[in-house]
């Protein structure tokens, strides 16, 4: 759980994707309103897409008096394709019908951050902020709570986009970005030390943002872990080796933290290159079967290619048994599914 004082408004970093993510929030909001001395009762969401739990938490929220405001910009385009889409616009049909005008879902491509949803400091005397625990969550609840400095939508829209872009801000956001790029990844060995990690990345940049030398010096230090894990990255790409046609695959076990973004677009800077493999030792397939090959289809070929094609028909989704596909683009197998069906039918192809 990831939660910080902005301007003194207790805030929660959370995606409420199950019941106990909804129960988590409500005893936040409880707490804070234990200890909060004037008459707020007035919570924000923001950057959290409507989910079944969270609707039920709302109205849980509604139920006990409080006033809920729902920005948010991952709002559905057209009739919802899949079974996923429909749930998400049911929950935000049912947001819409509870809350009126305070709920306004919109579309990424209106707001590609959702620090744009809100004026500065326009939830300065809020209860408590509740907002998905991202760099856009992050810039926007900070912008909410009166945290703000100059080109702060401009930096919120890039550390919300593609990768590459997101290093791109000015100097202030890309201690945030290359922070973030470095922050260690899940280990179910060691559940807790990522959060712990991104809660003091956040506090600290909240905190530089602010003007605070002391915090802007120590997240220098994971701007020089970033230069190294690009130098990594980089280094990397140049042990790329062909294993199909238009098949690039690195082995990546063993090697020091690397930036992802910086191996991908070194490897798709080769025109021939079509689909991108890393062999891993980390990642959910890998925690379970030792080795994960992760696959992505380069851009240029997303439409071209899908990537379930290469698995036997009727193979399950489950990392038990050594696959992850749930896009055409990206795919994850172990050891055995790589060998037996994945490597096979790219060198038919
Ligand atoms: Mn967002």
């Amino acid at each position: 759980m990831i939660t910080l004082k902005l301007n003194t408004i207790p805030t929660l970093f959370i995606q409420a994707f199950t019941p106990p993510d909804a129960h988590t929030i409500i005893e936040f909001v409880r707490e804070a309103n234990a200890v909060c001395t004037n008459f707020s009762n007035t919570i924000l969401f923001i950057d959290t897409p409507a989910t079944t739990p969270l609707v039920e938490c709302v109205r849980k929220l509604k139920a006990e008096g409080y006033r809920v405001v729902f920005r948010d910009h991952h709002g559905l385009k057209g009739t919802p394709a899949n079974s996923r889409d429909k749930q998400k616009s049911l929950a935000i049909a049912k947001l819409e019908t509870m809350l009126g005008n305070d709920c306004h879902v919109t579309l990424r491509e209106l707001h590609p951050a959702c620090s744009t949803l809100v004026t500065i400091g326009e939830f300065k005397n809020a209860l408590a902020i509740i907002a998905d625990p991202d760099a856009d969550g992050l810039t926007a609840a900070m912008k909410a709570s009166g945290i703000y400095y100059d080109g702060l939508d401009d930096d919120a829209a890039r550390l919300d986009g593609e990768p590459a872009l997101q290093v791109t801000g000015t100097d202030i956001s890309q201690l945030l970005a290359k922070g973030i790029v470095t922050l260690p990844s899940y280990d179910p060995q060691k559940p807790k030390e990522r959060e712990q990690a991104q809660q003091q990345l956040f506090s600290r940049w909240v905190a530089a943002v602010q003007g605070d030398q002391n915090a802007s010096a120590l997240l220098q230090e994971g701007v020089a872990a970033y230069d190294s894990a690009v130098a990594i990255a980089r280094t990397l790409a140049e042990r790329a080796r062909e294993v199909a046609p238009g098949v690039t695959l690195v082995d990546v076990t063993d090697s020091a933290v690397f930036d992802p973004a910086t191996l991908l677009t070194n490897l798709e800077i080769n025109s021939q290159c079509k689909i991108t493999v890393l062999r891993k030792d980390k990642g959910p397939i890998a925690a379970i079967h030792d080795i994960q090959y992760s696959l992505s289809v380069c851009k240029s070929y997303q439409e071209k290619v899908d990537l379930r094609l290469l698995l036997p028909p009727g193979a399950k989704n489950d990392p038990e048994q050594g696959v992850i596909s749930n896009v055409s683009f990206l795919l994850h197998v172990n050891q055995r599914v790589w060998e037996e069906h994945v490597l096979p039918s790219l060198k038919q192809q």
